[in-house]
């Protein structure tokens, strides 16, 4: 097929107009010169934060690292005005890069990809979307995101609920008043301890409907004054070099101090300022919480007294603490005022792990035990079926297999990047990667840095296509594997890192947890070495090679 005349081949499509669609088209046009388009199912850009938009949606990662440091100007152009970023700020940052960029003309709103498959004689992806548009390109990459497929769980009666009922992952866009309802929230992870306190500021009653209790450590937000933006501004160089080095991406670095290798007296006070920085600082204070039982069990405890400080009534406080995982083995939420919350006369607590939800009614939710409770609006801040569940919605097939065959007994890929038997796909912040255990905007950009020099060099010798190893995916898939089950994480049987969340779906512990300064030392030697582990094709050659040995990890992420 003769493409470049054609309105709708691409060199590359990229799907999705998130923090990775956007760089990733920036790379691909404005560096590599290619023809690029990228399809993005909202009417904005944003990604994860164009759909995020419920009641105290706040990143939990620190605003001066949460951001693109593939550009000065850009950089030195923007202040972030807390020390967390709120949902519309981040859009707002967001929409600025899209603009300062001139990426809006190359993105389709509003159009959802419905099927991707790969034509083996022409040797091009062909992208088929809900409204009946095909586009066709060499090279695609998915840029969907870790955590946009949401879970709403299977309760019986939710279709006969009177009231209105949203999910935190596709809140509208339109404010929602709570004045005067009573509203029932079910789900206190992340999410769910970040929309507690907003919901319950005007809400006439809210009840918390809790399956697992979770740690949270105090966020401490704060606006940023203006010699802190100043700093933030003029040390552009620092920071790109500290979140590029650290093993989870974010701007500090973890210590190197051993829980119990410190007095009992000293381990208390270093846990007090821990808990007194706030945020995700607080698992960097000791470098083994993720690897011993006994360390984590010392954080676990400190951190279930201050729980027990906060909330005055004990039985509550009682169900608040019954946690029976590690500390940070799920993913540790941050807060501001979560357990103090519970302390007001409008907010009721319901263990759900004791008596569970029965069915939704009419007018509420019902107990096995008998109780029910009345309810105007229902939040299900119940997370997501997150990592492989946005891409197997892409429905990616070749004439051979699909990707929904291929991943039946959970997610294969080599690192995380690329699929054996999906030619010239690439997948930013694949399961396999470090994503959700890092602090994403860093990954990301590693990932398309990566996946732009990967086709610059089959475009430079003339490869038609690439392609990974099936052994490469077995061996990183086992890497995977073995790097967890070094640490705490998939001690977790509940946890959505192993898929546990979504019923039936393969327990496989997915992002990689070896850190990913280790990560980026890998994908760096796998390019340096011609793309080790992938297949490459031109007219002329047909080059394979062994995968890498990896470099294992000595360091375990600490991320988000
Ligand atoms: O989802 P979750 P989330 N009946 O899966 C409960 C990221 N994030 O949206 O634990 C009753 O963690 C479930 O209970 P249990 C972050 O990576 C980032 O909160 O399964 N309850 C749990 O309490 C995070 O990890 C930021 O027993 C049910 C909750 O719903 C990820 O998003 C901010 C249930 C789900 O918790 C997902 O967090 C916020 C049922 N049938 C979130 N099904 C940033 O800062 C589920 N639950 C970037």
């Amino acid at each position: 097929m003769r493409t470049e005349k054609l309105s709708n081949v691409y060199d590359a499509l990229v799907i999705g107009a998130g923090f990775s669609g956007l760089y990733q088209l920036h790379k691909l046009r404005d560096e590599l010169g290619l023809k690029v388009a990228v399809i993005e199912k909202g009417a904005g850009v944003g990604g994860t934060w164009y759909w995020n938009r419920y009641p105290g949606a706040r990143c939990d990662s620190e605003s001066q690292g949460y951001a693109y440091f593939f550009s000065r100007q850009l950089h030195e152009n923007w202040q972030w005005s807390e020390r967390y970023p709120g949902n519309a700020e981040i859009r707002k940052y967001l929409n600025y890069v899209a603009d300062s960029l001139n990426l809006r003309k190359d993105i389709f709103f509003n159009k959802t990809v419905s099927n991707c498959s790969f034509s083996e004689y022409t040797e091009l992806w062909e992208i088929q979307t809900e409204d009946f548009d095909a586009l066709y390109c060499k090279w695609l990459v998915t840029a969907v995101g870790c955590l946009s497929a949401t879970n709403v769980p299977n309760i019986t009666g939710i279709s006969r609920f009177k009231g209105d009922w949203y999910h935190t992952g596709k809140w509208p866009h339109n404010d929602v008043d709570f004045n005067g309802l009573r509203v029932g929230q079910i789900g206190t992870g992340s999410t769910g301890i970040q929309a507690v306190p907003e919901i319950a500021k005007t809400c006439e009653h809210l009840t918390v409907f809790q399956r697992t209790p979770n740690y949270s450590i105090p966020a401490h937000n704060t606006k940023w004054d203006a010699t802190y933006t100043d700093w933030v501004r003029s040390h552009y160089d620092e920071l790109k070099a500290l979140v590029r080095s650290t093993s989870n991406g974010h701007p500090f670095r973890i210590s190197n101090n051993l829980t119990m290798e410190v007095s009992d007296e000293e381990r208390q006070k270093m846990f007090e300022r821990a808990w007194n920085d706030g945020g995700l600082r607080f698992r960097g204070v000791f470098h083994d919480l993720l690897t011993s039982q006994t360390a984590n069990s010392a954080a676990a405890d400190f951190i279930k007294s201050k729980i027990r400080q906060k909330v005055t009534d004990p039985k509550t406080a009682d169900i608040l603490t019954n946690i029976d995982h590690p500390y940070a083995a799920k993913r540790p939420p941050i807060d501001t005022y979560y357990f103090e919350t519970f302390n007001k006369d409008h907010v009721t607590l319901v263990d759900i792990q004791t008596d569970p939800i029965a069915e939704i009614t009419r007018n509420g939710i019902a107990l096995e035990g008998g109780a029910h409770h009345e309810l105007d609006v229902i939040v299900f801040a119940t997370g997501y079926d997150a990592m492989t569940k946005p891409l197997l919605n892409l429905n990616i097939e070749t004439p051979k297999t699909s990707l929904k065959s291929y991943w039946e007994g959970g997610p294969r890929n080599y690192l995380g990047l690329a699929i054996p038997g999906f030619p010239n796909l690439f997948t930013i912040t694949g399961p396999g990667s470090p994503s959700v255990l890092s602090n994403m905007p860093v990954s990301i950009e590693q990932h398309v840095d990566w996946i732009t020099e990967c086709i610059a060099y089959c475009i430079e010798t003339g490869c038609t296509s690439i392609e990974a190893q099936e052994q490469s995916a077995e061996i990183w898939t086992d890497h995977v594997r073995k790097t967890a089950d070094a640490t705490l994480l998939p001690k977790v049987q509940h946890s959505w890192y192993l898929g546990a969340n979504i019923p039936g779906k393969p327990r496989v512990f997915m992002p990689y947890a070896g850190g990913l300064n280790t990560y980026r030392k890998i994908c760096d030697n796998i390019a340096e070495e011609g793309y080790k582990g992938f297949v490459l094709n031109s007219e002329k050659t047909h080059k394979t090679s062994k995968p890498s040995d990896f470099i294992f990890s000595e360091g375990v992420s600490l991320g988000v």
